[in-house]
């Protein structure tokens, strides 16, 4: 049985995406014969091809020159912006990206790395200014704003010339196509389309955090069934439009093992756990019984087989990210449906399975930072995985999300010899009355010991704020910005957001218990209410506030944006 696994452009470019390692290290161990195609960062690399690139910038900077002032749908902090003008940008391409660009690989100077990025991110979207609004750039693109012509997926070349070439003399008996983001989607289409011109007959099954999202809204509470309403922007459209053979709802790992097993003697997927299909002809989406999930002893360790590492990866240094847990050991965030794709039960791995991945991450791949993905580690794992990288020698550093919790900043010592070197907190407001509505669970005291402790052993912090939560006043939010003013020596990045009402969320469940009224359907997800808050900073006031911090002296260059992403500085933290 041979699969191929692909993700599409524009994930992060400076490590793979765990969700393909981990699947594709599952099905390895069930005996399947697994390639993995990271198409994000290999697309990537193609376009950048100096040959190939500077016609179209060079067409792009002359239109740009000429179209003064551009409107592409890039949010305005992701345009051209540390470049004078086009012709500035176009002369720096000039000059750097054919000294970091070879036929295998991404050269990159650790030394001059901020400049070798923001150079790729202009070169993207020079090179792509002929479709504005819609424009790439290394972060992607404004998917809410614009998106590309059908056909003019920038990426075209790329899938005709190498991707669906190699994947057809694979000769996979299924294709995965995994979608963890809203702007993969478009990309995915393509890939899924190109690919079903050439490989007739074969499976296509898509996956990942994205399509579980929409399963998880849509997963009926009674019978199997969703009908699709044709030419209406529903979830249910949405879904079908990412599904070609079917969908998996939810950890791919499980279904994914039962539909190759049901592939190779020719059974059907109908039933199968975890499995969505669309039924063309009734015009429904049907789902399979959910899939429980894995418990972490049944998770293997994971190994990089068949990615770019250390050859296109844009990271300072060699970076992978890896997973201690899934679901969330604390779960009572009122705003918050992170842990739903992958269901928000806590399971930890066990330790030795842990250090076999760090292991086999630092002795295989020669990797130097792990970014841990989940969603809160609590300081006791911190602690163990710490130990483990310093009783084994590995010399990897590491950073992971975690909550200010009580007894943090008494590991943050020990845990900084061990290799932590960033943490990435969810504050999300200076205001322990707003802290208290949203069921945050963290004091005062543990905030300013921690960051202390972290200022003091090296370890640098992202905060994660939120704005417009439900009954949050002005003088709250202003109270946010001050604090984050007066720490900004203490905090290396910030996640500055609006809050949103998610379907999966505790608020969502008795949105009256939080001064929430629904209205009726929103303006484009179909199946999404609208709602008004009762108190609080509205909608227009919350955005202002995030759009603040874009402005504000002290703070504006640690937000998070763009291809500026978590890795991003937990990577700059490690290079300098
Ligand atoms: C870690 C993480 C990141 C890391 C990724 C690092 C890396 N190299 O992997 C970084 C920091 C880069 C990141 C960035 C962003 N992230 Co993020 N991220 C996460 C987080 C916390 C965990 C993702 C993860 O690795 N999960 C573990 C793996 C094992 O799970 P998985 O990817 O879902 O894969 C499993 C299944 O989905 C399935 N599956 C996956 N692919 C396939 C394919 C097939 C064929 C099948 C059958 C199954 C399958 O099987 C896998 C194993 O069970 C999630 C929250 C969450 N719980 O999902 C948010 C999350 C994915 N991120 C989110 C967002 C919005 C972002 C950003 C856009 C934030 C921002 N504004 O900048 C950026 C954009 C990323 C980009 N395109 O550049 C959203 C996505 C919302 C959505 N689904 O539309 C999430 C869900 C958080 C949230 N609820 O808001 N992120
Ligand atoms: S915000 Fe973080 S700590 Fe709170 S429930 Fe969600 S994942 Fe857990």
């Amino acid at each position: 049985m041979k699969c191929v696994l692909l993700n599409p452009p524009l994930s992060s470019p400076f490590s793979p995406p765990l969700g393909l390692v981990s699947l594709g290290t599952y099905l390895r161990r069930q005996g399947i014969d697994v390639t993995l195609v990271d198409a994000s960062i290999e697309a990537l690399h193609y376009r950048l091809a100096p040959h190939r690139l500077l016609p179209a910038a060079e067409r792009g900077a002359a239109l740009l020159q000429r179209r003064v002032p551009w409107e592409p749908a890039l949010p305005a902090c992701d345009r051209l912006s540390n470049r004078a003008n086009p012709a500035a940008a176009m002369q720096a391409v000039h000059g750097i990206l054919p000294t970091i660009w070879s036929r295998d690989a991404f050269e990159l100077d650790p030394a001059r790395h901020d400049e070798q990025l923001e150079t790729i991110h202009d070169a993207l979207i020079l090179s792509t200014a002929e479709a504005q609004p819609a424009a790439l750039g290394l972060g992607g693109y404004d998917e809410a704003r614009a998106s590309f012509a059908p056909g003019s997926d920038p990426f075209l070349d790329y899938y005709r010339e190498v991707l669906v070439p190699a994947v057809v003399e694979a000769a996979p008996d299924v294709v995965g196509v995994s979608i963890g983001y809203e702007r993969q989607v478009a990309f995915a289409a393509t890939i899924i389309a190109e690919l079903r011109r050439k490989l007739s007959g074969v499976p296509i099954i898509t996956g990942g955090s994205l399509v579980s999202a929409l399963c998880i809204n849509l997963r009926p509470s009674s019978g199997r069934t969703v009908p699709l309403r044709v030419g209406t922007p529903t979830c249910a459209n949405l879904l079908a439009s990412m599904i070609d053979t079917a969908a998996v709802d939810g950890e791919g790992e499980a279904p994914m093992a039962a539909i190759c097993r049901a592939i190779a003697p020719g059974r059907s997927l109908d039933g199968i756990a975890g499995v969505v299909r669309v039924d063309h002809a009734a015009q429904t989406i049907r789902f399979g019984p959910p899939s429980p999930p894995l418990a972490g002893e049944a998770l293997p360790s994971l190994d990089l087989e068949g990615l770019p590492i250390g050859r296109k990866y844009l990271g300072r240094v060699r970076a992978a990210p890896l997973m201690t847990s899934r679901g969330c050991y604390w779960n009572r965030c009122a705003f918050c449906d992170h842990a739903v794709p992958l269901d928000r039960r806590f399971r930890e791995l066990p330790i030795e399975t842990l250090l076999e991945s760090l292991t086999t991450y630092r002795r295989t791949y020669g990797i130097e930072f792990v970014s841990f993905c989940d969603e809160a580690m609590p300081p006791r794992m911190i602690s163990k995985v710490a130990d483990a990288i310093s009783r084994e020698r590995l010399g990897i550093r590491f950073g992971t999300m975690a909550r200010f919790e009580r007894g943090l900043a008494e590991i943050i010592p020990r845990a900084a010899e061990g290799g932590l070197a960033f943490l990435s907190l969810g504050l999300e407001s200076a205001s322990p009355r707003v802290r208290g509505l949203m069921r945050k669970g963290i004091e005062p005291q543990s905030i300013e010991e921690t960051l202390e402790a972290c200022a003091r052993h090296g370890v640098r912090v992202e905060c994660h704020v939120m704005f417009g939560f439900p009954g949050e006043t002005t003088e709250e939010a202003e109270q946010t910005i001050g604090f984050l003013a007066d720490n900004a020596g203490r905090i290396e990045a910030l996640a500055a957001n609006q809050w949103v009402l998610t379907p999966q969320s505790p608020i969502a469940r008795d949105p009256a218990a939080f001064g929430v009224v629904l209205e009726a359907a929103g303006p484009t997800a179909g199946d999404r209410p609208g709602y008004r808050l009762e108190h609080g900073i509205g909608f227009e006031e919350s955005r202002s506030f995030v759009r603040s911090l874009h402005e504000h002296l002290t703070l504006q260059n640690k937000i998070v944006r763009s291809y500026r992403n978590e890795e991003y500085f937990a990577l700059r933290t490690i290079g300098t």
